[in-house]
């Protein structure tokens, strides 16, 4: 049988399979291949009244934390007002997001606090122009489009605190809301107890209930991988240099498409500011 693993709690792996959950055990054999994570694809089998699984299938990605593989997409979620809006955190949420081989989506929460003046619809605009998915909500909606989005797919959130992830949450799923509070009432608020990752179903897809990337750690990021990752600069032409770092050289093609409106400004400048954060550690540190 084919599955998703979707809980891992020590040696007990819950996969999932065409609408049932199975509670399985890794052979030895995979286990020492490659340790299993939630949203691995498997094959499993009954093996003397046991599931067993036998294989874990490639990876599309995978991230660490939460260590979890085949994500679809990351869930930027940034409110308007109360904290602001920051276009500096969403991009590099975006440069970590898509370094990852994730597709970033943009979730803009609290609309109903602010008024048509406000700037947040410039940067809608831009990010809509490079082609981001971008998502609109506020107390009082439908949360519609949202559901779309998550249908059939497998998504992490990510967002500071405050900016209303768990409201977003709760909105979206009455019984995903319990579920999560169940745990925290089962693991007991403010104790140090070491979390689970679980993927649980949200409107038809998958939804890790631990946020990612709340670390904006750059240092391991290599700039080079990460321009060719970024759908802003995926530009036509080529840049006069091989190895250019579309900083100062001559003839550059992601300038250039800034300077003729190709590419976003914003974007550019808020790469060129983490490009100094990055290749700061050597493959021997890992
Ligand atoms: N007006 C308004 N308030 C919101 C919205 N989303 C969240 N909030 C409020 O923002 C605060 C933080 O929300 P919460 O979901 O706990 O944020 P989290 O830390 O990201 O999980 C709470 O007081 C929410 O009621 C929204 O769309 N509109
Ligand atoms: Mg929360
Ligand atoms: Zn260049």
């Amino acid at each position: 049988m084919k599955g998703k693993i979707i809980k891992i709690v020590s040696n007990q792996y819950t996969v999932y399979s065409e609408g049932k959950a199975y509670d399985s055990l890794a052979m030895g054999k995979v286990r020492l291949q490659d340790k299993p994570v939630v949203g691995d694809e498997v094959q499993f089998e009954l093996i003397d009244e046991q599931y067993c699984i036998q294989k874990i299938l490639e990876r599309k990605n995978q991230m660490t934390r939460p260590a979890i593989s085949n994500v679809d997409q990351a869930m930027i979620v940034m409110s308007a007002v109360e904290p602001d809006f920051s276009n500096v955190l969403v991009d590099r949420l975006i440069f970590l997001i898509s370094y990852n081989d994730i597709e970033p989506v943009i979730i803009i929460t609290k609309m109903d606090l602010i008024d048509e003046s406000s700037d947040i619809y410039k940067y809608i605009e831009d990010y809509r122009k490079s082609g981001y998915k971008v998502i609109c909500t506020g107390f009082g909606d439908e949360l519609t489009k949202l559901k779309e989005v998550l249908k059939d797919k497998v998504t992490v959130l990510a967002g500071q605190s405050g900016v209303g992830k768990s409201s977003l949450l709760n909105r979206l799923d009455k019984s995903f809301s319990l579920q999560t509070q169940e745990i925290s009432k089962a693991l007991g608020r403010g104790k140090h107890t070491t979390r689970h990752t679980q993927l649980y179903q949200v409107a038809d897809g998958w939804l890790a209930d631990t946020p990612g990337f709340s670390s904006l750690d750059f240092s391991w990021i290599d700039s080079k991988v990460l321009i060719g990752k970024i759908k802003d600069f995926k530009v036509e032409e080529d840049c006069r240099f091989n190895d250019c770092q579309h900083i100062n050289e001559p003839d550059c093609a992601i300038k250039k498409g800034v300077e003729e409106g190709r590419v976003s400004s914003l974007r550019y400048k808020n790469y060129l500011d983490v490009v100094p954060l990055c290749n700061q550690r050597k493959e021997w540190e890992l």
